[in-house]
Order: C-alpha cells, then structure tokens, then sequence
C-alpha cells in the first residue's frame, strides 16, 4: 500500500466515525426564529412557524422541536394555535419559553403589539392561554415603542428573577413575578444595545450578561455586569443571513455552547429563482453551529455551515 492510499483510508476511516447533522435541521416545514432551552437534559427548540406558502410573515401557530443528541429531531406538533387566542388577532411570530416550578411559560409575540405567555405541565405542550389577556402590550405604561412590539426572551437569573426582554429600537424589559404570568408594573430600558433592531436575547457566561440581537443584517451583541445594563457593545457574532431577517438564540448543551439561527436555504433549494426573492426569505428554516468563546469572555464570529454540528454520542 503506497503512502497516498494509506492517508485516505485514515481520513476516510476518521470522516467515517463523525456523523454531522446538516443545516437547516428542521426540512419537513418551515421555521423561524429558533429559541432554544435545555429543560431535563433534552434540548428543546421553539420557532415561528412559516407557512408552505407564506408570502409575508403571517404565521398562525406554532411546533416545538426537541433532540438529545443534535442530529435526531423530534417534532412534538402544534403546541399553540393563534385561533384559540381569544384577543389576538394574527402573527405568531418569534416566541421563547423557560421553566419554573414543573410549569413551562411560554411566551409569544401577536399582533405586532401585544406579548402573551400561556402554560403548560410540558416542555412540549400544549400550551394554553390561561391569562386571557396580553401580558404586556405596546401602549402599557412605560413601554418605549415606535415600531413592532415583538420578540419576547425570558432570562430567569441565579437568584431566581425571572426577567421578559423585548421590543424592536428599543430594548424594553420586565421583571416577572413568580406566577410568571404578571410583572412589577414598571418597563426598563436596556441601554448600550448599538444597532439593535430587534431578536433580543439574554443569556450568562461565567458570571456575565451577554445581550444578543439582530441588527436588522447581522447578529451583534453586548456584555454587561448587570442584568438590566447599562451593556457595552462588543460586535458581531453572526454575518448577513439570505433570509433578509437575521434571529437567534444562544444556548449551552452538553458541554458546547450553540448559536441557533435561521436563513432561507432550504426554499432557494426548493424553488431556486423561480420565485422573487421577497417570497423565498418569507419561508426560512433554523440551522445550529457551534458558538466559541474567547478567553476574555468576548464571542468568536461564528462561522454559517451546511454541515451543521456534530451529533452527540450516547455517553450522556
Ligand atoms: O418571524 C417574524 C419576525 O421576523 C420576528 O419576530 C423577527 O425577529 C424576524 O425574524
């Protein structure tokens, strides 16, 4: 066996032993606006939920997907429908969800102004409405707000606060009360977010606050010591995505840290340039790759593949 041969069957042998996901990861429907959370060990993630023939962003309800070992999804259904949403009207769109007490809290943007949360025993749904009415709305007091009233991201602290982070412009966010349905009655306003449009989403990492969000283009972020900030801007994790609107969320599973996202691949595959550009960014899919840190704590850019990331074996 000459050298050459013998190199490739090693590559070809290790190549062999890494099985890789692929990005999108969801690719029997369309998804958007991936928020992902660990709840028992499995990684659980919760999208919008594009129509097959989406021409705008008017999605109506919405899936949860789950793995354990970031290649094998489960999708457990539709979790919530906006019809049994007494006071919403339409829009389902980025939603998140986190867990106290056994009960999971969902939370979800309608109407382009109002943020519900509805509730279940399951990570999986289904979800029920059991306020009745919005949690916070763009005309509440104290809410800054000159366009979409969206995107809410929970952030439940060490010391057990729970925080509801939203908005687009204008970072606004709430301290919950313990139920988890209602909050103090006062809105902060997050400063040091530059470029923030809209996305936000919190999360910690050795004792600091990280803000992510999208800039309308890219996926910037900024640190703070405090949850509430003031935050100091620190660049860009994430670059331009072809599905026009760039969101993600940023999560620790198993020992690696995830950067979760969406673009628009999989309706270019399906439909190439068949169909205007405008319509294929309204049907996006969610993708994964892995998210490093520096050693000062700062977050290397992450890199877009179409590999995805590598399926985690059983030793768990
Ligand atoms: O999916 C509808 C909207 O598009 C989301 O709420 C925004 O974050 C953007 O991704």
């Amino acid at each position: 066996m000459n050298k050459h041969v013998f190199f490739l069957l090693i590559i070809t042998f290790f190549l062999g032993r890494i099985s890789m996901a692929q990005n999108p990861f969801i690719t029997h429907m369309y998804t958007a606006d991936p928020s992902a959370r660990v709840f028992d060990n499995r990684l659980y993630v919760y999208p919008s939920h594009d129509k097959d023939s989406a021409t705008w962003w008017d999605m109506e309800d919405y899936h949860v997907f789950s793995t354990t070992d970031m290649k094998n999804w489960k999708d457990h259904g539709k979790v919530l429908d906006l019809a049994d949403i007494t006071w919403a009207e339409k829009y389902a769109w980025a939603p998140d969800c986190v867990e106290r007490n056994g009960k999971y809290y969902f939370y979800f943007p309608t109407d382009q102004f109002h943020i519900g949360v509805a509730v279940s025993d399951k990570p999986y749904g289904p979800f029920k409405d059991e306020l009745r009415k919005p949690l916070i709305s763009k005309n509440s007091k104290g809410v800054v707000s000159d366009r979409d009233f969206i995107d809410p991201a929970a952030f439940i602290d060490d010391d057990g606060q729970a925080y509801l982070f939203m908005g687009q412009n204008t970072v606004n966010a709430i301290k919950l009360n313990e139920d988890m349905m209602s909050y103090d009655g006062e809105v902060h306003i997050i400063e040091g977010a530059n470029f923030f449009f809209e996305a936000a989403w919190v999360h910690k990492y050795q004792g600091i606050y990280y803000l992510s969000y999208s800039g309308k283009k890219q996926i910037h972020y900024a640190m703070s010591d405090n949850i509430l900030g003031p935050y100091k801007y620190q660049g860009v994790i994430l670059d331009t995505v072809n599905s026009g609107t760039n969101h993600h969320s940023i999560t620790e599973y198993k020992g690696k840290w995830y950067l979760f996202y969406h673009n628009a691949d999989l309706a270019y595959k399906k439909f190439g340039n068949s169909l205007p550009k405008n319509i294929l960014q309204k049907r996006r899919s969610i993708c994964v790759d892995y998210l490093e840190y520096n050693n000062d704590g700062t977050i290397k850019p992450v890199k877009q593949t179409k590999e995805s990331v590598e399926q985690i074996k059983a030793k768990y």
